[in-house]
C-alpha cells in the first residue's frame, strides 16, 4: 500500500511504501483490531521530514532547532555554565548593569521573551521592571514545555510581582502577542540570532517587524566578532559538553527515527569561518554508515569523512548589525557592551 508523507519544511508530499506503521516499526506490540499503519506523532513526522530534507541536500545539514529536545535543552543549560562559554556570563553582566537604564528608556511594558530557556538571564530585567510597579507581565516563549514550566514556577516564587504567561511553541507563536500586549519589550537574548542563517534572518526580522506596532521596543543580545581562539575554545570545551550537545541530535535520530547510527563513529567538529564570520558545527562521520528514517521508509548512506552541519553561530560587528536592523525599521536607542567588547545588548525601537 502507498501512502503520502509531507515534508512540512517545503510543503512537499512524498509517496511512501507502507512499512508496517510507526509503532509496529518501533517494535511496539499492536493490540488486535488496531490497524498496522499508525502514523508517527506530528513532532516525529516534522523531525523525520526535516532530517530527510537536510541529509539529501549537498552539503548535508540538519536544522538546529531539533537540537533542543529535553536532553538537548538540559545540555545547553550546562554549556552556559562552562568556563570557556563566555556568552551567557558576559551578557548577564551587561544586563545587571544596564537593566535600570533599560527600564527607564522603555517605561512600563510587557516583557515577551523568544527562546526563554531557564530564563535566568532575564532575572535582572524582571527585578528592574518589578521594582516600582505593582505587577509586571512576563511572557516566555520556548519549544521545551518542561523548561518553560520550571522557569515559570521559579520566577513566580522569586518575583511575587511578576505574572508569568508562558507560551509553549516556536517563535512564530509569539508574533501575534506583540500587538495584543502593546506596549511591549521583545527580548531576543543569548545571541540566538546567530543561529539563523542569512535567509532565515531576513524572514525572521521581516516577520517581527510586521508584527510589531510602532513604538514597541526590542532588546537583542548579540555575540561580537573576536579572536578566533576564544571562539574555538567556547565551542570545543575541554569537558566535551558541546560535543555531547551535537551528538544528541544524532542520538535523537536513533530514539525517534530508529536511525541505527553508531554514535561512537561520529565526531563533533566546530570551526571558525572567517569569511562568513560564523562558527560552523558539524557531526563528522568517522566511518561509512547507513541510517534509516523509519517513519518515511527512507535509508541514506553517509560516507566516512563526510560532514553534516548541525548548527551555525554567527558573530556580529556592531555598526554593521545596527545598520542591518535599521533596514527592517528598528532604530537603535542604546547599545550596551562589556569592557572587553565581546558581547552587545542593543535596545531598539520599531519606527
Ligand atoms: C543558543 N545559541 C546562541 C548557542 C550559540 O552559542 O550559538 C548554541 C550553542 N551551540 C553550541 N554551543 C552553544
Amino acid at each position: 500500500m502507498k501512502t503520502q508523507w509531507e515534508i512540512p519544511e517545503i510543503g512537499l508530499k512524498v509517496a511512501k511504501r507502507d512499512s508496517g506503521g510507526y509503532l509496529a516499526a518501533k517494535g511496539v506490540a499492536m493490540p488486535p483490531g488496531v490497524p498496522r499503519s499508525v502514523p508517527a506523532p506530528p513532532g516525529v513526522r516534522d523531525f523525520a521530514g526535516a532530517v530527510a530534507l537536510g541529509l539529501n541536500d549537498a552539503p548535508r545539514w540538519l536544522p538546529a532547532r531539533f537540537l533542543y529536545d529535553a536532553a538537548g535543552s538540559a545540555l545547553f543549560e550546562r554549556i552556559c555554565e562552562l568556563p570557556e562559554y563566555y556568552l551567557t556570563r558576559t551578557e548577564a553582566g551587561i544586563l545587571t548593569r544596564a537593566a535600570p537604564e533599560i527600564r527607564k528608556l522603555t517605561g512600563p511594558v510587557t516583557l515577551i521573551e523568544l527562546g526563554s530557556g531557564s530564563a535566568t538571564k532575564t532575572d535582572h530585567l524582571l527585578r528592574a521592571y518589578s521594582e516600582d510597579a505593582d505587577s509586571v507581565r512576563y511572557v516566555p516563549v520556548d519549544v521545551s514545555s518542561s523548561i518553560l514550566r520550571a522557569a515559570a514556577e521559579r520566577i513566580e516564587d522569586q518575583f511575587p510581582g511578576v505574572k508569568v504567561d508562558g507560551l509553549n511553541g516556536e517563535y512564530e507563536a509569539a508574533f501575534p502577542l506583540l500587538a495584543q500586549y502593546h506596549p511591549s519589550l521583545l527580548l531576543f537574548l543569548g545571541s540566538t540570532l546567530g543561529n539563523l542563517n542569512q535567509a532565515e534572518s531576513v524572514v525572521f526580522w521581516r516577520r517581527v517587524a510586521s508584527a510589531m506596532p510602532a513604538g514597541s521596543h526590542l532588546l537583542l543580545g548579540a555575540d561580537l566578532v573576536k579572536d578566533p581562539a576564544l571562539l574555538h575554545a567556547a565551542y570545543n570545551d575541554a569537558a566535551g559538553v558541546t560535543a555531547q550537545f551535537t551528538l544528541n541530535l544524532f542520538a535523537r535520530m536513533n530514539r525517534e527515527l530508529d536511525a541505527g547510527l553508531d554514535l561512537s563513529r561520529i565526531a563533533h567538529e566546530a570551526r571558525w569561518n572567517a569569511e562568513w564570520q560564523r562558527m560552523e558545527i558539524f557531526g563528522r562521520f568517522l566511518s561509512t554508515q547507513r541510517l534509516r528514517i523509519r517513519p518515511l521508509g527512507l535509508e541514506i548512506t553517509i560516507r566516512a569523512g563526510e560532514h553534516v552541519m548541525t548548527e551555525i553561530s554567527r558573530k556580529f560587528v556592531l555598526p554593521r548589525l545596527t545598520t542591518y536592523l535599521g533596514c527592517f525599521g528598528f532604530r537603535l536607542v542604546r547599545a550596551f557592551t562589556d569592557p572587553r567588547q565581546w558581547f552587545a545588548v542593543l535596545l531598539l525601537q520599531k519606527e
